[in-house]
């Protein structure tokens, strides 16, 4: 549950119990929380993106900024089921456009692997929970070459920002692929381009061929789809065979696909399972022993995954701000979140957003470094407007300074190669704490939190020690019978940014 905060008089009555945010930025409080207000009955009854609070959005739509006057271009492979969520209240009905570039299957698309997707409609549905003000281009694509169209058209729409959370598994991976080049020309133009780190770091593995065959067990349940890519690393002319093999009924491999990758890498062809014991198998067929990086769509790689340098393209271009993805309700990184560095060596992700949020009840837990992604450039949309407003600048400079640059440090002090630069975050203010204690025999704790944000947790200890926990503004807890002599009572209050406030007061104990 998410608490916010509305003054319903003129003397700052706060009521934390929540409630709602309707597409404009009212803050509409439920009747059961402050009897005065009763919540009108919507048609559809949407829900805002947990992640959307974590970062502080909710600072700036209290104050107006909605992300009106940005546009937000959504790049993605499909967007099936945009009637539904535009039916449920969670896209709106007018104003965003589509356009696809997929000459297959049009704008619903389809997944590598052929499938079809949601995923666009999900995306666009958390850019809408934080930026309800922007303007949504929706775009699809299915190919690299139909991405790099897909891009120059957008580039012609000039929007703030680009939120695309997919990626290619075509090397180099150094920033110079087609579709970093795609993103560096959006970037030339003034575009910030937001792209997911990749959700690889369990399913990417880097390491040394060999001509006897470099193996790998795969836990494969039936049904499940095998996809992989391979690339060797080394002088052009090297060539690196993979295959997927299926022990037989007689306990011998088969091998059931195979491919020979040079310098510019090659897929296998796409295998479903039907059981049974299943692995991968690389061999040096020319050159000796080379580098290489294998990304596989779908299987986990288990205690052979190398998580570092699992950054696939475009989120190795220079021009992308590269997003990782740290659960809406933590502090940590998500196991699949890539990370960098690049094959060049550069740092990736740049930063991180909030994960594993409901945008839409239909489908509770949207995660991956995607739905971080889309949360990050509904922030940059709102940015954008809250400059506007002040008059200032809106370059893409500026907005990618202001989204590092207030970034909450995560992992290892200072930027690192899981975190980048932290958890992007609009609110940077820690809660306002005012409290009293009485002097009863068991002292009476009252106080009042304020945040321009949502309240996150509000630990109270005495001498150092938790006595009490909350998730209220209004605190309010009978402490127990202290020894004599002088205690130390500190109530730490935290925000879902992060920004965190101690105050103290000293309480005589008469035990
Ligand atoms: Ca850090
Ligand atoms: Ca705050």
């Amino acid at each position: 549950m998410h608490l916010l905060r509305k003054s319903i008089d003129g003397v700052g009555t706060l009521c934390f119990r929540l409630v709602r945010v309707f597409r404009i930025p009212t803050l509409i409080l439920a009747a059961a929380a402050c009897g005065a207000f009763a919540v009108p009955a919507a048609a559809a009854d949407p829900v805002i993106s947990n992640g959307a609070f974590r970062m502080g959005a909710d600072t700036l739509w209290s104050k107006g900024v909605i992300g009106t006057g940005s546009t937000v271009a959504v790049l993605d492979l499909g967007f099936g089921g945009l009637d539904a969520s535009i039916a449920a209240g969670e896209l709106p009905a007018l104003g965003m456009v589509q356009r696809s570039f997929d000459e297959e299957f049009g704008i619903e698309g389809r997944t590598p692997v052929g499938s079809g997707t949601q995923h666009g409609t999900r995306m666009a549905e958390i850019l809408v929970d934080v930026a309800p003000g922007a303007r949504l281009l929706l775009v699809n694509y299915h190919t690299q070459e139909e991405f790099q169209d897909a891009v120059d058209w957008v580039i012609t729409q000039a929007p703030t920002a680009v939120s695309h959370s997919n990626s290619f598994l075509i090397p180099p991976f150094d920033g110079t692929g087609p579709s970093a080049a795609a993103v560096n020309r959006a970037a030339a133009a003034g575009i910030l381009w937001v792209n997911s780190a990749g959700n690889f770091a369990e399913r990417h593995w880097t390491g040394r061929a060999s001509a006897q065959g470099t193996l790998f067990p795969l836990e494969v349940a039936p049904g499940q789809v095998l996809s992989y890519s391979v690339t060797p690393f080394g002088p052009s002319s090297d060539r690196v065979r993979a295959e997927l093999q299926q022990r037989g009924a007689s306990g011998e491999w088969d091998t059931r696909t195979s491919v020979v990758a040079g310098s510019d890498g090659a897929f296998t062809d796409t295998m479903v399972s039907d059981g049974g014991e299943w692995r991968l198998r690389l061999t040096q067929t020319v050159g000796t022993d080379s580098l290489v990086r294998v990304f596989s769509r779908t299987v986990g790689f288990g205690g052979l995954a190398v998580g570092d340098g699992s950054v696939p393209t475009p989120g190795d271009a220079a021009g992308s701000l590269t997003v990782g993805a740290v659960p809406w309700t933590g502090t940590n990184l998500a196991p699949y979140s890539s990370r960098g560095p690049t094959q060049d060596g550069r740092q990736k992700p740049d930063v991180v957003g909030p994960t594993y949020v409901t945008a839409n009840r239909a489908w509770p837990g949207t995660a991956g470094t995607s739905a971080a992604t889309a949360h990050v450039a509904g922030a940059a949309a709102l940015i954008a407007q809250e400059q506007r407003t002040i008059g200032g600048p809106t370059d893409l400079a500026t907005l990618r300074g202001r989204l590092t640059g207030a970034a909450f440090d995560l992992g290892d002090p200072g930027f690192d190669p899981s975190y980048g630069a932290g958890m992007v975050r609009l609110d940077a203010t820690p809660p306002k704490v005012t409290l009293a204690v009485n002097d009863d025999p068991r002292p009476l704790l009252t106080g009042i939190v304020r945040d321009q944000g949502t309240i996150g947790e509000v630990v109270v200890s005495i001498d150092g020690k938790r006595v009490k926990s909350l998730r209220s503004a209004q605190v309010r807890v009978r402490l127990p019978r202290m020894t004599a002599g002088r205690h130390r009572v500190v109530v730490a209050a935290s925000d879902t940014s992060g920004n965190r406030v101690t105050t103290g007061r000293w309480v005589r104990g008469r035990r």
